[in-house]
């Protein structure tokens, strides 16, 4: 299991997709805030057979991203928008936040 994070809006939804279709991102897609969480079986990495289940946290609900950070989770993705600076800080701590975890410390990041 491989859990999606990052600031509301930074991209998540849209690279989840972005990697279910495999195809490269020609068109802005219009997605919806994620409340709660999505969880999808992607084909990605070496062995494309057996597909890795990702689960995405909604930025909104950053303060309860720890309920999530079980010990099945062998990797975290962590999604900022590097064009909008605005988000910089806020991506900044939560990031810092998520590493700290000690449930999170054997995942690969
Ligand atoms: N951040 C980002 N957004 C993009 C990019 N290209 C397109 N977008 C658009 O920006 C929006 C990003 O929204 P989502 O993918 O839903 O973001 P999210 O991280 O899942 O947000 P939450 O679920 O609210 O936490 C979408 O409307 C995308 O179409 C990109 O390169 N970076
Ligand atoms: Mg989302």
């Amino acid at each position: 299991m491989l859990v999606v994070v990052g600031p509301s809006g930074s991209g998540k939804t849209t690279l989840i997709q972005r990697l279910q279709s495999g195809q490269a991102l020609t068109e802005l897609h219009t997605t919806v805030p994620t409340v709660g969480s999505n969880i999808s079986d992607l084909r990605i990495g070496t062995n494309k057979k057996s597909p890795v289940t990702v689960r995405e946290l909604g930025g909104c609900m950053s303060p309860l991203w720890p309920v999530y950070y079980t010990a099945d989770v062998s990797g975290v993705i962590y999604v900022i928008d590097a064009s909008d600076v605005t988000q910089t800080a806020c991506a900044a701590v939560l990031l810092v936040e998520l590493l700290e975890h000690p449930q999170l410390q054997k995942a690969k990041c």
